[in-house]
């Protein structure tokens, strides 16, 4: 018998041949000043295509949504080219792949932004956390309060890196809405004290979330749009006084979009999966009526429970895949794992990179 881990599923108009996704993980590799992948990229995706999908390393939509050095864009000509080679590359192995769409919001520092200018975010409030910049990790900078008037230029940058996904090969988006990026930092209560459409109520902090996810869809089609949430997340210095309640109507708004999947980090970030008290992460999952994906800490045996019991119907499987090409092989022959060097995970080059082995050598 096959355990449903190793079967197909359907994620919106994207089949999979497995339920195992590799998570997004940035990795700080393109070219600082174009925002383009290079052939090592190529190389390194096509070298994970064994997995049901592939979600990109997030890549900002605008020049302002970038927040770390040498991370990837999907908004000009010279980046779509560029990842049409990685898109190609997965497709010819039989892999399916979409890419992060990504804003950073505060999470940046003025010598990445266009004209060296403040970071945007909901409020003018320093996440107080580093980036990574040119000169090593520097503490972010301040930022300043989108105006009303910005929102709908926002909305068009994210609308506008999905088409340019599409026409670069990629078979959907995901939308970064977690870890203390800009779309988290208007859901959540610590990072957003505006007192206009865009903040106060959850209704309000939902609502630049809800405009971006209904133009995308209207763009590239709902079910080609997937989103990735983190509830219960302290990245990256966020915070929101009920949780629960947010995302409960957060959820019950994407509801309506019929999306391909949401994306959902169980827990801290890369971290602890323990919630806090009234923090109901099985609640959430039960709420979403679409394909779920969950993340954080997964191993085989946690991946094979999750797909067996049907609490997912796909799983994110995010730093061993770093070291483990053919981590849906090993899995499947329940071989054992390399480990990988947390000292190549951002930037340099191949090393690190490409140079993991594969169970056949
Ligand atoms: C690690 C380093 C830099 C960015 C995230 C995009 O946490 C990231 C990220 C992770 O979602």
């Amino acid at each position: 018998m096959t355990e449903t881990l190793f079967t197909p599923a359907k994620l919106g108009a994207i089949d999979v041949s497995n339920r195992i996704a590799m998570a997004p993980l940035t990795r700080n590799r393109a070219d600082n000043d174009t925002g383009e992948v290079a052939d090592m990229h190529v190389e390194y995706y096509r070298q994970r295509a064994g997995a049901g999908l592939i979600i990109t390393e997030a890549a900002q939509i605008s020049g302002e949504g970038k927040g770390y050095f040498q991370t990837p864009g999907i908004y000009t000509e010279g980046q779509v080219a560029a990842w049409r080679k990685v898109t190609d590359a997965v497709h010819a192995e039989g892999g399916k792949i979409v890419i992060q769409l990504w804003h950073v919001g505060r999470i940046s520092h003025s010598s990445l932004q266009p004209d060296e200018q403040a970071p945007v975010a909901p409020s003018p409030l320093n996440a107080g956390v580093k980036t990574f910049t040119a000169n090593g990790f520097e503490e972010t900078s301040d930022p300043r309060a989108l105006e009303v008037g910005e929102m709908a230029r926002i909305v068009y940058d994210y609308t506008h890196a999905a088409e340019m996904a599409m026409r670069a090969g990629f078979d959907g988006v995901e939308i970064h809405a977690a870890n203390g990026y800009l779309l988290d930092q208007f859901l959540k209560t610590g990072s957003n004290q505006r007192d206009d459409a865009y903040g106060g109520s959850v209704e309000n902090r939902a609502r630049l979330l809800m405009e971006v996810t209904s133009a995308v869809t209207k763009a590239i089609g709902a079910d080609r749009t997937g989103i990735r949430l983190s509830p219960f997340s302290p990245a990256n210095g966020i915070s929101d006084d009920n949780p629960q309640e947010t995302f409960e109507h957060v959820i019950k708004g994407l509801n309506g979009f019929g999306l391909a999947y949401l994306h959902m980090v169980e827990g801290a970030t890369g971290g602890s999966r323990e919630l806090a008290e009234g923090e109901d992460l099985k609640a959430l999952r039960d709420l979403f009526d679409g394909p779920f994906m969950a993340n954080n800490g997964y191993d085989r045996e946690m991946a094979l429970n999750a797909a067996e019991t049907g609490h997912a119907e796909i799983i994110a499987i995010g730093r061993p895949f770093i070291a483990n090409p053919d981590l849906v092989e090993r899995y499947k022959r329940d071989a054992p794992m390399n480990e990988g060097n947390p000292k190549t995970y951002y930037g340099g080059g191949h090393e690190g990179f490409t140079d993991y082995p594969t169970l056949d050598g």
